[in-house]
């Protein structure tokens, strides 16, 4: 963990952030390592925003500080075949955060499996939809607002009504989703991060 790159996260100081990006892309420092510095200082930028010394603008800055980082860390691995099967993800219904999103879904697909993301604002019919067309072993939902723990719970719920949830693992993930609210939701099981998820996933599906 860089705490430089946390903490210049954190403070939104985009280009101590950005050159330190760079520092470590030259000494080699793996892709994953450096999201994780960036995703602490992304907490810390929630707390101040909960604690009201950042606003909604300040949300917004990180959001675009923290993606001019990750196009400086560019690829996340060798993009493999698409061999370990369908992982279809979005982000539920009413939450339109998408960066860890966009993170997982990257690193699923560089470690060989065919992902279809969705996209943010995912209504409970899409998800549906999308499993009764590419038949994946694990569904990603992911979730980054308390207020739509129901939202993901309500759509879990649908997927098992309608017969799907058999052939189907379901994983949530997002900052304030902890087991326990896995559980509430009725999901399978809570990714933390994007090569937690890739192991779950492997696991699910029967690869190494
Ligand atoms: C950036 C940000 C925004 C940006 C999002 C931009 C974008 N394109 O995504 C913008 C400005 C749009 C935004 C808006 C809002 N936000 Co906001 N936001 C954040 C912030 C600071 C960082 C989120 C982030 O990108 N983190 C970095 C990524 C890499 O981490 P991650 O998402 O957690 O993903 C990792 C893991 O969780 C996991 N993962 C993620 N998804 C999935 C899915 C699966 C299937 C799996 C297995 C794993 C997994 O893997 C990822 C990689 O390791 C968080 C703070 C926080 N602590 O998370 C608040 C936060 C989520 N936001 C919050 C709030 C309140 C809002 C707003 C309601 C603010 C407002 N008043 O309008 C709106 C809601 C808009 C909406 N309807 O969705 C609150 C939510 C509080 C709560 N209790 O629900 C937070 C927690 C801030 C806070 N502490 O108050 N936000």
């Amino acid at each position: 963990m860089s705490k430089k790159l946390v903490e210049a996260m954190a403070d939104l100081d985009e280009d101590v952030v950005l050159e330190e990006v760079k520092a470590l892309k030259a000494q080699a420092t793996p892709a994953l390592d450096i999201i994780a510095s960036l995703q602490e200082g992304m907490e810390i930028v929630g707390d101040r925003f909960e604690k009201k010394e950042y606003f909604l603008s300040e949300l917004i800055m990180s959001a675009e500080v923290f993606n001019e980082a990750s196009e400086i860390i560019g690829g996340m691995g060798e993009t493999g075949k698409s061999k370990n099967g369908v992982f279809v993800i979005g982000t539920i219904y009413d939450d339109i955060h998408d960066i860890g999103k966009n993170i997982v879904s990257t690193v699923m697909r560089s470690s060989g499996f065919e992902v279809i993301d969705l996209g943010v604002d995912i209504p409970t019919d899409k998800f549906i939809e999308a499993i009764k067309q590419y038949k994946p072993k694990v569904v990603g939902i992911s979730c980054l607002l308390t207020t739509c723990f129901d939202n993901v719970k309500e759509c879990i719920k649908a997927i098992g009504d309608a017969g799907l949830r058999e052939s189907t693992k379901i994983l949530v993930g997002g900052g304030p989703v902890n087991d326990a609210a896995g559980e509430y939701m009725g999901a399978d099981i809570v990714g933390k991060n994007a090569q937690q998820t890739v192991k779950y996933c492997k696991k699910f599906v029967g690869v190494k």
